[in-house]
């Protein structure tokens, strides 16, 4: 039997909107990023006239699944988060999304439904909170802090991108332009970690990096994240010549067991969001000892409750935990914060790229103010969206002509020869 005022909690209407948001030219491992990151903005509407949000990647690939699974949650009470990701399993059967900037793995079809599954339940979540007049982390088993805190992402950049104007931040291709990047972080949110985004240059250049960075602001703790762009004999070096200066060393190599080799002899913890990327990663990584802290990433995980489980098992098996980020705007970060409110054991401060995008897309964007942010108890996500931005971002989109993310491309657009470092040093 239906419960008493379910018809009121139906879902009514899904909608799914590409935006294009203006993102500096920032250097990784696969190239640079393209003047627009692109995002997917989720609308889930129920019959009483509640809007709940999500947002996820805007790759062509994976908005084609969002826009096939949309319909299937018509009909759905807005509290039946499971059998949304049932009807989604059953109507996305196979399907897989590949990404094309090669940072997160090889794809498979439970990766891609999980990616799928994560900004629906982010938005049904959303709408229960609105109906229950509940902060989403109170649905997720309630705060286990007050703020959030997160980490300056420092990234190697152009001043600006071929054929645009400058960008404000400046250019950073060595370590005082890493340094200045840093100090201008700071200033602006507070942030009191740092994570520099490697991969880009020798590895000796990134060693220089770092100790600037130790140097001119010994209070703050630093990791660095190669991507998987340097060989055993390199990230063993590298690990070593870091010694006391890393708080943790992410991905330095491809694979569970090429991360393992590098684990058994590194000073500091490694951490990954490149070889435990799923569930049915973890058994061997904890077996070899792959990882000892694992970046949760509500995006990819399969939503806000899955991170959570996640986060569960990663405190069992004395793994720890830290966040990712992608290039995204103020509902994943709303989504981000609310996760990090309710997992019980959050290691370290979490990523975000928020500093590096001007624009968005809700009117009410969580500030990162001394380097946190502070946990909302506004009833749901607590950001509402800005409909006149959504409409610009969105007509940015069909006018950028950028249909999936692919960092590599675009530098090879000035460097030809260029090729995704992967063990490259
Ligand atoms: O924005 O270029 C970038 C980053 O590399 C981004 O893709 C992630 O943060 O996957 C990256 C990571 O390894 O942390
Ligand atoms: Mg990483």
């Amino acid at each position: 039997a239906e419960p008493a005022g379910a018809s009121r909690d139906r879902i009514d209407e899904v909608v799914v909107t590409p935006v294009a948001f203006a993102d500096p030219p920032l250097l990784n491992a696969a190239g640079v990023h393209q003047p627009y990151a692109l995002r997917s903005i989720v609308q889930v509407r129920t019959v009483s006239g509640l809007t709940g949000l999500g947002e996820t990647y805007g790759d062509a690939a994976h908005l084609g699944l969002l826009r096939r699974a949309a319909p299937a949650l018509r009909g759905l009470d807005l509290f039946d988060t499971n059998g949304m990701a049932v009807r989604l399993a059953a109507e996305l059967r196979g399907a897989e999304a590949p990404d094309a900037h090669g940072l997160t793995g090889a794809s498979s079809p439970s990766k891609s439904l999980a990616r799928v599954v994560s900004p629906f339940e982010v938005a049904m979540l959303d709408l229960a909170g609105q109906r229950t007049d509940r902060p989403v982390h109170a649905l997720l088993g309630g705060r286990v802090r007050d703020a959030i805190p997160f980490a300056a992402y420092l990234f190697y950049k152009w001043d600006r991108h071929p054929g645009g104007g400058p960008d404000g931040w400046g250019a950073a291709l060595d370590p005082d332009g890493i340094v200045a990047q840093a100090r201008a972080m700071v200033d602006r949110y507070g942030f009191r970690s740092l994570k520099l985004k490697g991969g880009v240059f020798e590895p000796d250049a990134e060693i220089a990096a770092v100790r600037a960075l130790r140097a001119a602001l010994p209070e703050l703790p630093v990791r660095l994240d190669p991507n998987a762009a340097w060989t055993l004999a390199t990230s063993h070096r590298v690990a070593r010549e870091l010694a006391g200066d890393l708080q943790y060393l992410e991905d330095p190599t491809p694979g569970r067991y090429g991360m393992a080799a590098v684990a058994a002899r590194a000073p500091m913890p490694l951490a990954t969001n490149m070889c435990v990327v799923a569930f049915d990663h973890l058994p061997e990584a904890v077996r070899l000892g792959s990882a000892q802290v694992i970046l949760a990433d509500h995006h990819y995980w399969g939503g806000l409750r899955a991170s959570i489980r996640l986060a569960a098992m990663c405190d069992v098996f004395g793994i720890g935990l830290s966040m990712h980020s992608n290039s995204h705007l103020g509902i994943s970060l709303a989504a981000m914060v609310h996760l990090a409110a309710a997992a019980p054991a959050l290691s370290y401060p979490c990523d975000t790229h928020a500093p590096w995008a001007v624009d968005d897309v809700v009117a009410n964007p969580l500030p990162i103010v001394d380097g946190s942010v502070a946990v909302p108890d506004a009833p749901g996500l607590g950001v509402t969206l800005d409909e006149a931005a959504l409409a610009r971002l969105h007509r940015q989109y069909l006018d950028c002509g950028i249909t999936r993310r692919d960092d590599a491309g675009y530098l090879r657009t000035v460097q030809p020869e260029f090729r995704k470092r992967v063990a490259a040093w």
